[in-house]
């Protein structure tokens, strides 16, 4: 009926602590990989490209990414979003050879989305009209 040794007590109460923070260092790990991940990979079927906040005012800023390559049949729907607080477009400048130009958005407004699902293998271009450091690539390859 004695309680246990105090040296005991203590240690397994070391270990649970020592348990706590590797599980809180393993979330951390997790979110920090989750949050990291690559947004080019996007949800299911789908690419994004970024307009970043400033982009128009700052030529150092672009599409983002500004080339991509995608998949038909696995992310070869592409998703222009603009995060900027001034009007962009995506205008395609050019398509593979026999292939129309995709109609692109002229004027996407801030915090507008524009989505195109290219179907024909090739390299597309287009750009922004109203800023002439904005360009970018897509190359569609086969399924
Ligand atoms: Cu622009």
């Amino acid at each position: 009926m004695s309680n246990p040794p105090q040296e005991k007590k203590s240690g397994s109460g070391r270990t649970i602590a020592i348990v706590i923070i590797v599980i809180l260092v393993l979330a951390g790990v997790g979110a920090y990989y989750f949050l990291t991940r690559p947004v080019s990979m996007g949800h299911a079927g789908g690419s994004t490209v970024d307009i970043a906040s400033g982009t128009g005012s700052n030529q150092a800023l672009n599409f983002n990414p500004s080339a991509i390559t995608v998949k038909i049949g696995v992310n070869n729907t592409i998703t222009f979003t603009n995060h900027d607080s001034t009007t962009h477009s995506v205008t395609f400048t050019s398509a593979p050879s026999g292939v129309a130009l995709p109609a692109g958005q002229p004027n996407l407004g801030a915090g507008q989305s524009y989505t195109v699902t290219l179907t024909s293998p090739g390299t597309y271009q287009y750009h922004c009209t109203f800023h002439s450091w904005m360009s970018g690539s897509i190359v569609v390859n086969s399924g």
